[in-house]
């Protein structure tokens, strides 16, 4: 069995990892590099793919390139998003599983794109039909709705998602899509008061000043000009390549498409002005609130609240203490804060509504059974220089990704070697379960431990949380081994007296501790909710139901880390029970640019995503595997026995096959619906000698030619 290497040394690279001969981080890396050098931006390690972003528009998504990919094998073409797509697809309706789709990546990395990219071949490729088209038209649109109000220019990305977003798409028994739920994790709400340098406001509030008509800002009281709001950041309001009046059409279109009414979407404009004109509300020592500030004004009658009200709820709080009420003063220090807190709070219930709105027109008709394939985009791994609880959510969120990656592309190898007999050998790779436990353990991970200082009476504030998560952890990693979870727990001297720092799996995080306590308690003051209540404005009545006077709880609602653990809990074991597929998406430079692929970054990147690691295993035993059918049909021209047709079972077909070619007995297994190919040298072999006949054809076909002129 002769063995070439012109596969390797192709122009462009392997298409799937498992074939790299010799196998290193350097020939891995390499190999990306070629590949994103001639606009191959995907690569395969077996069933996973590796995206990698161009940070150029690429003409591989055309409706040419659907139907090129469509029923088709997934290695019959060069590495896709669209196989993998196909794939998953294929599998929901012919083999009745459900399908998720996990894409991940650190921020920038290409995920929300992936996603779309995803949504949109599945829509091209299910059913047709004036209704089956209405649903699909329905689920693509709900998409630039979200991203205007979810999604803002960071430092790391220009269009980040500042939500966890997971979509279930449903399907019928024929494979025609039904409705969607949409799911949103946590909002990032801190940046509506407050966004860091060089970076943005939601996008929707650009949007809406700059594209909406004259008319329209003039009946929510606004101004083109981004510098009159103290809400929107000045230095970075404009972002090449974003064009926010055309968006705001977009938007404006896609929430008609999705079937908000034209009453509803004044409602929501009214909202994003309001949020505007709260920022501009200025409080002074002498009369905490200015009884002539045109912005109170100007946002109560947007609302519809008398401004008798909200000037009260922005000078008095009332604490209730033993069924007996009691006014204190706010002093501006805590009016600022009431209204920021307001702000925060009006926003992010706003776009929680946003998504139940949606869910209401999309979910699907029927209570029939149905197959469904759940698309998870999330926020992407993030550093940035300066860390607060957002951070640390959105992280953690990723760190719970990666366990599900690691369980289970090491658990289905297992398993499906078991179902073949096979002995496993086991690949060393780093479970970051112990970061995890870190974070969410029940008794004394950091959310616990936040939480019970939430709870604690008595003066908490972050710096006693930061004691207690000194000593409790330090203690710990007194006693315990290395390999314990405190060890994740980085304590140094070095570092500032108010953060912590954590050795996540994509990276050590220092994080501020500032803030975490008041954002984990997520309270807001009971009279401007109960101001809320009162206004003449259907949707904000809607959003503020605790302030019904009637109602009264006096329950604490959970704290917002608590919420998110849950969510993120619920989450997990709705992926555990579907079949996987995975998008693991690479940022090539942090540059945000087209054509530059920065080693060292990418090299970091392959390592925590434990890529290597993945191709090790799909190596380890037997590298490559393939359905009996298809596997046939790739190479029956090989023998005489099996060209044209084979008669009978593919596997028979196979066995004469792979006999034939005289590829010796322990280089591949016959599983039950699989051949299972050892080394990825015999699977060079077939491929060598596949195209040494093709060529062998071509030649032949070129004489015949020739021979008729
Ligand atoms: P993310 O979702 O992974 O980051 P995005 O999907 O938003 O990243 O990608 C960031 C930007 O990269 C996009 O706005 C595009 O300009 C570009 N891009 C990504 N993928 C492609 C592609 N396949 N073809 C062309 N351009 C692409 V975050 O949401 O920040 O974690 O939180
Ligand atoms: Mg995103």
């Amino acid at each position: 069995m002769e063995v070439k290497t012109s596969l390797l040394d192709n122009m462009i690279g392997v298409g799937d990892m498992v074939l790299i001969e010799p196998l290193s981080e350097d020939t891995f890396i390499e190999n990306l590099k070629k590949r994103f050098d001639h606009n191959e931006i995907y690569t395969y390690i077996g069933s996973v793919v590796i995206s990698m972003n161009p940070y150029k528009s690429l003409p591989i998504y055309t409706a040419e390139k659907v139907e090129e990919y469509r029923n088709r094998n997934f290695y019959e073409l060069s590495p896709h998003v669209y196989a993998l797509a196909d794939e998953a697809y294929r599998s929901l309706r012919e083999q009745d599983k459900d399908q998720c789709i996990l894409i991940t990546g650190e921020s920038g990395a290409g995920k929300t794109e992936a996603s779309k990219f995803v949504m949109s071949y599945v829509a091209a490729v299910c059913g047709k039909g004036q209704e089956v088209n209405k649903v699909k038209e329905q689920l693509l649109q709900s998409n630039p709705v979200l991203e205007a109000f979810g999604n803002a220019k960071t430092v790391r990305n220009d269009n980040s998602s500042r939500f966890g977003k997971y979509m279930d798409i449903e399907f019928d028994f024929k494979g025609d899509p039904l409705g969607g739920v949409i799911s949103n994790y946590l909002l990032e709400k801190s940046r509506v008061v407050k966004q860091p340098r060089g970076e943005r406001n939601f996008h929707i509030f650009y949007q809406l000043l700059s594209g909406a008509s004259d008319d329209t800002l003039k009946k929510l009281k606004l101004d083109r000009d981004f510098s009159k709001y103290n809400y929107l950041s000045l230095d970075s309001a404009t972002v090449n390549g974003l064009d926010d009046a055309a968006s705001f059409r977009t938007v404006r279109n896609a929430m008609q498409i999705v079937g908000f009414m034209e009453d509803e979407v004044q409602s929501i404009l009214e909202l994003v002005a309001a949020v505007l004109k709260l920022g501009n509300i200025e409080f002074k020592p002498e009369s905490r609130c200015n009884g002539y500030d045109e912005n109170l004004k100007e946002m109560c009658e947007l609302l519809g609240i008398e401004q008798s009200v909200l000037e009260r709820a922005f000078s008095f709080r009332t604490v209730e203490a033993k069924m007996e009420k009691m006014s204190t003063t706010l002093n501006v220090a805590q009016a600022y804060y009431a209204r920021d807190a307001l702000a925060k709070n009006l926003y992010s219930r706003l776009f929680s509504w946003l998504v139940n709105r949606i869910n209401e027109s999309i979910k699907a008709q029927t209570k029939s059974r149905k197959k469904v394939m759940g698309v998870l985009d999330i926020y992407g791994f993030e550093i940035f220089e300066d860390n607060s609880f957002e951070q640390f959510i959105i992280n953690y969120c990723n760190e719970k990704l990666q366990q599900i990656f690691i369980e289970l592309t090491l658990r289905e190898e297992q398993e499906e070697y078991v179902r073949e007999g096979i002995e496993w050998t086991n690949i060393e790779y780093f479970n970051n379960a112990i970061i995890c436990d870190l974070i969410e353990n029940n008794k004394n991970g950091i959310l616990a431990m936040l939480d019970e200082e939430c709870l604690r009476p008595g003066t908490v504030t972050d710096e006693t949380f930061l004691d207690k998560l000194n000593t409790v952890c330090a203690e710990h990693q007194h006693f315990e081994s290395r390999q314990s979870k405190n060890s994740k727990f980085l304590t140094d001297h070095s570092l500032p007296h108010n953060c912590f720092r954590i050795q996540h799996y994509a990276g050590k995080v220092l994080y501020r501790v500032e803030g975490f306590v008041d954002k984990n308690n997520d309270l807001l003051y009971r009279d401007l909710s109960q101001a809320m209540y009162k206004a003449n404005h259907s949707l904000i009545k809607i959003l503020f139901p605790e302030g019904n006077p009637a109602k009264v709880n006096l329950k604490r609602p959970p704290t917002a880390g608590f919420q998110f653990k849950a969510s993120v809990g619920t989450l997990m074991k709705n992926l555990l029970s579907k079949n996987p597929n995975y998008i693991r998406c690479i940022k090539p430079n942090d540059k945000k640019a087209a054509h530059i692929f920065t080693d060292s970054l990418v090299c970091h990147q392959v390592r925590y995503l434990g890529l290597m690691e993945n191709v090790r295993v799909r190596r380890a035993g037997y590298a490559f595997r393939q359905a009996y059918e298809p596997c046939l049909e790739r190479y029956k021209m090989l023998c005489k026995q099996t060209w044209p047709h084979w008669k009978g079972p593919a596997r028979g077909g196979v066995e004469v096959l792979l006999t034939d070619l005289q590829v010796p007995a322990e280089e591949f297994a016959y599983g039950r619906s699989k051949i299972f190919i050892r080394n990825p040298r015999t699977l060079f072999f077939l491929e060598e000698k596949r195209r040494q006949c093709l060529e062998d054809l071509a030649t032949l076909i070129q004489k015949i030619y020739r021979g008729w002129k």
